[in-house]
């Protein structure tokens, strides 16, 4: 019998939400309304299967990184020494912190325990006896519906010693940021979390060779885990029957910018961006020009009919010259100037830089910033548009890590995507489309 076709899109009659299942349902973060929904069923299959079958059950099921980068999560898992002796540690890097990224803080404070089970199913699996959330500092809320529920995890007899009668030992401790996106790249957050400045490591060595406080460690996303938990509640073939060959399982796909209904919505992956904007997100308020895919470090795609009809999974938004990245999806509309919302991201960037590179310090945090500054404030020169360009080519692929290539992302695309307006700024000194009242001002 030929398998079933993968769920793809939301309007199949097989799809039903899962991660999102219980956001926005009265007291959905207890661990009472989480155990009648099923809660912690999960943890007890895998204790039953055993860390290695969990570890399998993970890879069959295809998922891949949710924090941006969609490496697959069973193979990063299957990278931890598993007999060494030594202690192993897991991180959820819930530093969520990429422009049009906003799906973690509502798992964790709508549905903390499902990110709880998932990192003892991770912990499990991967020997390790300490988990750390790593909460985004601004994300006060989460933080403290995560801390309530790890407290009656405990109470519960499901963090401590022998969980669940298992013999598994396991605690999890939450760390808060003070407000820095280097902090989600995943080196820096170790630096972080060991009391030092957050600056990069260099990889290799890989966190599961030499991670926190140098021994194996595996870092995930908030998204990662909690997919991990309904894995293992409904098993691997369950996951890989959503999605597209590569791309399997649901995600939470986020709509920010001109459109009736932001918010987060999940979808199958290989959803269209159509579906996602019109049938979800009520469609755009006014004529658009661009969409940032996958948060604001993936390259600008254009607003036409090919684009719109691109399936949302990691290959074919690559193929459509940009990345999935966290599924966050950024409208940007005509009648806004391409080249002051860049400059809206570059001075992101140029701030959040660390300054441990010269690259990022100086090209994006220092050069980059003014010159974007110059064209804006009306003291563009011809010249400016290729001056831009040129340091783009001289910071790419230079520095530390991808903070600096990042920024590069939304530059560059939207100088290829709309050079007029960049040039119109470089020879008249003016902008093709002044600033003007938007849709929520009043
Ligand atoms: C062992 C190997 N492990 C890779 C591991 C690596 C990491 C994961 C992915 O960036 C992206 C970035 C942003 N042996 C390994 C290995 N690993 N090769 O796999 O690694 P990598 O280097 O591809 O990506 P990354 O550094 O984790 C993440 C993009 O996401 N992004 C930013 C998102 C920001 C947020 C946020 O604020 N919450 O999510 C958005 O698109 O540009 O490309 O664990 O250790 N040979």
């Amino acid at each position: 019998e030929p398998a079933p076709k993968p769920i793809t899109s939301a309007k199949d009659p097989r799809f039903a939400p899962t991660l999102y299942a219980y956001v926005g349902q009265d007291r959905s973060w207890t661990l009472d309304f989480y155990r009648q929904n099923g809660g912690y069923e999960a943890v007890q299959r895998a204790f039953g299967l055993g860390a290695d079958a969990v570890i399998d059950e993970v890879k069959k099921s295809g998922l891949r990184g949710r924090g941006g980068a969609g490496f697959a999560t069973g193979l990063k898992w299957s990278f931890m020494p598993l007999k060494d002796g030594k202690p192993h540690y897991i991180i959820c890097n819930a530093d969520e912190s990429e422009p049009g990224s906003f799906k973690d803080r509502y798992l964790m404070s709508e549905d903390p325990h499902q990110l709880i089970e998932g990192m003892i199913i991770a912990g499990y699996a991967m020997r390790a006896s300490v988990g750390y959330i790593y909460i985004r500092g601004e994300y006060v809320h989460a933080a403290e519906r995560v801390w309530a529920a790890i407290h009656e995890a405990r109470a519960a007899g499901l963090l401590g010693k022998n969980i669940l009668g298992s013999g598994f030992d396991f605690e999890l401790q939450v760390h808060r940021g003070a407000g820095a996106y280097i902090c989600g790249e995943e080196t820096a957050l170790m630096n972080s979390l060991e009391g030092l400045r957050a600056n990069p490591r260099l990889k290799p060595p890989f966190p599961a060779a030499a991670g926190l406080y140098g021994l194996p460690t595996t870092i995930n996303n908030v998204e990662t885990f909690c997919a991990a938990t309904q894995i293992l509640r409904y098993g691997a073939d369950w996951h890989a029957g959503m999605g597209t060959e590569k791309s399997k399982g649901m995600k939470l796909f986020q709509i920010s910018g001109g459109v009736a209904r932001p918010g987060v919505y999940e979808l199958p992956l290989g959803t269209t961006f159509r579906e996602l904007i019109y049938d979800w997100a009520g469609g755009p308020l006014e004529e658009m020009k661009a969409i940032i895919p996958g948060g604001s470090s993936c390259p600008m795609l254009p607003w036409n009919d090919k684009i719109l009809d691109t399936p949302m999974d990691y290959e074919s938004v690559a193929a459509a010259g940009s990345m999935l990245g966290t599924g966050g999806v950024t409208l940007i509309p005509k009648a806004d100037c391409i080249v002051n919302a860049t400059w809206n991201l570059v001075r992101f960037y140029g701030h959040e830089s660390c300054g441990k590179c010269t690259p990022c310090r100086e090209g994006i945090s220092s050069w980059m910033t003014r010159m974007y500054e110059k064209l804006v404030r009306g003291h563009g020169q011809p010249g400016d548009v290729q001056l831009i360009l040129d340091m783009s080519q001289n910071i790419g692929g230079r520095s530390f890590c991808a903070l600096a290539d990042a920024c590069l992302g939304p530059v560059e695309s939207s100088i290829k995507l709309f050079p007029e307006e960049y040039e119109a700024l470089a020879t008249t000194q003016k902008t093709l489309y002044p600033a003007r009242k938007r849709w929520r001002d009043e």
